[in-house]
């Protein structure tokens, strides 16, 4: 007989919460502390939700004898990334009332607040409620926040792609009324949820949900920008005649590792197949439930699909999906991707309707001396008629100007110290450059990466611009560890943290999002970061080929080799 599989400790803290109630409700109201109960500490996740410490103040606290300064971080889920004006400007106002004056834009087009005290995370929650966003599934092990490319006015394609990710959000929304008993007293506005006296059910997820977190992004060629080989489940969109007629469909894609476990590893998603547009948000169902019942539930960090899809193979798990879909996926359609990252400034609609991508340092919305972003897109949030678009490079687009609007977003923003053209006034390595959260806030990081990568890049702009390339467009990601929450081995240079002050060096991912990078030197400092990449900038402005992409040009010169597969990423 097989052994019964010992379920992790999560599983039992799902199997026993009562559709992800749990004892959240004693929790929240605990005076005696900041912080939840440990199994709670799970659930609050699937109500979008971490709890975390400023761990700048930790060891200090501890010398006082006084317990870590216990907050909350909580992400609101902005499917696609579009946020009306009035959903703006309650995430402002809640970022003052309750959080730490600050907005985070998230590398997967995502709200986040951070320093939000247990007793006020109900009302911030309410407070999202009222303006039609909702917090639930923003993590967990379930699907989280759906990308998409963040421009649907672009053409019908793009309004049709767009459709789409809204109904496999929908789709995929826990059902539980959990979410709107404890923060909403039962009132929910929107999102389905079982009707009163109705028990509660998840027919999807069923009552343990997945193994681990489940990632779905959708992309239209030519353009990445929601890497969507990074993730468990990517879409590519295709088109005939400008019309969506289907999706290739990428499965597999992951990026977290944990050091000194090299069986664990980033892998990219393989294309299986292609699936008609009205068949889609079946196929995404289809292929949560196959993870949902195969996936590794006894040790967390071989959860993911990646894990299942190496375990048992690509043609097991695809025949498997033809089974629950009931006909076999079509073979794969021809596309191209030619970037991953976002293209800055203006760009004009056909209608005299505009559209401003601005450059979002770290993804950091704030205010600060002479730089007023937060104050500027505020004052713009109550004119604007258009949206506001979250990118998956941390971005925003101030979308759908109208043409009267346009001089005006254009002065607030000056006013505020606010670069317009960031093409202009950024080298390309500082607009294109990704830095995950890390300290102070996520209870992961070894290492900085928000707060030291302007920093780092002050020292590199340096060499760029001696090499005579400010305007050369290199992928630079950096992490605080090697979770890869700024998709790091996506980078055509990625530094992942290790240490204090010390970092990984990766080298050689392709541009478009198509290939990962190498571990080219480890545990570098500041002055081994600039030492090492310093000559490799020098030798590609001086010997690249034409349009030779960075990452390309090292694999060319053999500094590493080229990264095949997850399996072979630590070879
Ligand atoms: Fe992430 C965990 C922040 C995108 C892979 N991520 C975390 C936590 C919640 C730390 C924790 O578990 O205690 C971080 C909270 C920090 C804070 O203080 O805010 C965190 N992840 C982020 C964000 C905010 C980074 C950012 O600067 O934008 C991103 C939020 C996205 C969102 O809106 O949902 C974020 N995380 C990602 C991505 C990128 C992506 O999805 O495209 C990845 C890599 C893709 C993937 O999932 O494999 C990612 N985060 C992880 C992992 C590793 C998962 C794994 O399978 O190994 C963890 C750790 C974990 O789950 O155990 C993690
Ligand atoms: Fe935290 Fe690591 Fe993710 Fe950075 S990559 S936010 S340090 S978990």
């Amino acid at each position: 007989m097989a052994d019964t599989p010992k379920l992790s400790e999560v599983e039992h803290v799902k199997q026993a919460s009562n559709y992800l109630r749990g004892t959240l409700a004693e929790s929240l109201v605990n005076p005696l502390t900041g912080a939840l109960y440990p199994d709670d500490t799970h659930l609050i996740k699937f109500h979008g939700s971490y709890q975390q410490t400023d761990r700048d103040l930790d060891s200090e606290r501890k010398r006082q004898k006084l317990e870590p300064l216990y907050s909350l971080m909580i992400r609101v889920r902005v499917p696609g990334g579009i946020a009306s004006p009035a959903q703006w400007r309650r995430m402002d106002k809640l970022a003052d009332e309750y959080g730490n004056h600050t907005l985070k834009l998230t590398t997967r087009q995502a709200f986040q607040l951070h320093g939000v005290l247990k007793r006020d995370l109900k009302k911030t929650i309410q407070g999202f409620n009222e303006a039609l966003l909702d917090s639930i599934a923003g993590c967990g092990d379930v699907n989280r926040n759906v990308m998409c490319n963040p421009n649907p006015h672009e053409s019908p394609l793009h309004a049709a792609v767009y459709e789409v990710s809204k109904q496999i959000s929908a789709h995929l929304t826990p059902r539980t009324s959990a979410y709107w008993d404890l923060w909403l007293n039962g009132e929910p506005q929107f999102t389905s949820v079982p009707n009163e006296g109705e028990e509660d059910a998840e027919p999807i997820y069923g009552k343990t949900y997945l193994p681990r977190k489940f990632k779905i992004a959708l992309a239209i060629p030519p353009y990445n920008d929601t890497d969507i080989f990074a993730n468990d489940l990517g879409l590519i969109a295709i088109e005939e005649r400008g019309q969506l007629v289907g999706f290739n469909v990428a499965v597999g894609g992951g990026m977290g590792m944990t050091f000194g476990m090299p069986d664990t590893y980033p892998r990219l998603a393989d294309i299986i197949g292609f699936v008609p547009a009205e068949k889609v948000v079946d196929a995404c169902e289809k292929i949560v439930t196959i993870q949902r019942d195969w996936g590794n539930r006894e040790n967390r960090k071989f959860s993911r699909l990646k894990y299942t899809l190496d375990r048992v193979g690509l043609d097991v798990f695809r025949a498997e999906l033809d089974a629950r879909l009931g006909y076999p996926l079509e073979p794969a359609r021809p596309y191209q991707f030619r970037s991953s990252g976002d293209a800055y400034g203006w760009s004009l609609q056909s209608d005299g309707r505009a559209h401003l991508t601005l450059f979002v340092e770290g993804g950091r919305i704030l205010d600060r001396d002479g730089y007023a972003l937060k104050t500027a897109l505020r004052e713009i949030a109550a004119f604007h008629t258009g949206d506001f678009r979250l990118t998956g490079n941390q971005n925003l687009i101030v979308a759908n100007i109208a043409p009267e609007h346009r001089l005006s977003v254009q002065a607030v923003l000056q006013q505020h110290g606010v670069a317009i053209e960031a093409g202009k006034e950024y080298t390309a390595l500082r607009r294109g450059a990704l830095a995950c959260v890390a300290l102070p806030t996520c209870t992961l990081a070894f290492a900085e990466a928000e707060r030291y990568l302007p920093e780092l890049l002050d020292r590199l702009d340096r060499v760029i611009r001696q090499q005579g390339l400010a305007q050369d467009d290199i992928l630079l990601r950096m992490t605080g560890c090697p979770n890869g929450c700024a998709r790091p081995y996506l980078g055509e240079i990625g530094l992942v943290g290790r240490a204090v002050g010390r970092y990984n060096l990766y080298l050689g991912a392709a541009f478009n999002g198509e290939r990962m990078n190498k571990l080219y030197k480890e545990m570098l400092d500041e002055d081994g970061i600039v030492r090492e990449l310093t000559p490799l900038l020098a030798d590609y402005a001086q010997n690249r080929q034409p349009q030779e992409r960075f990452g390309d040009f090292i694999i060319r010169q053999g500094y590493v080799q080229s990264t095949e597969s997850g399996l072979t990423f630590h070879e």
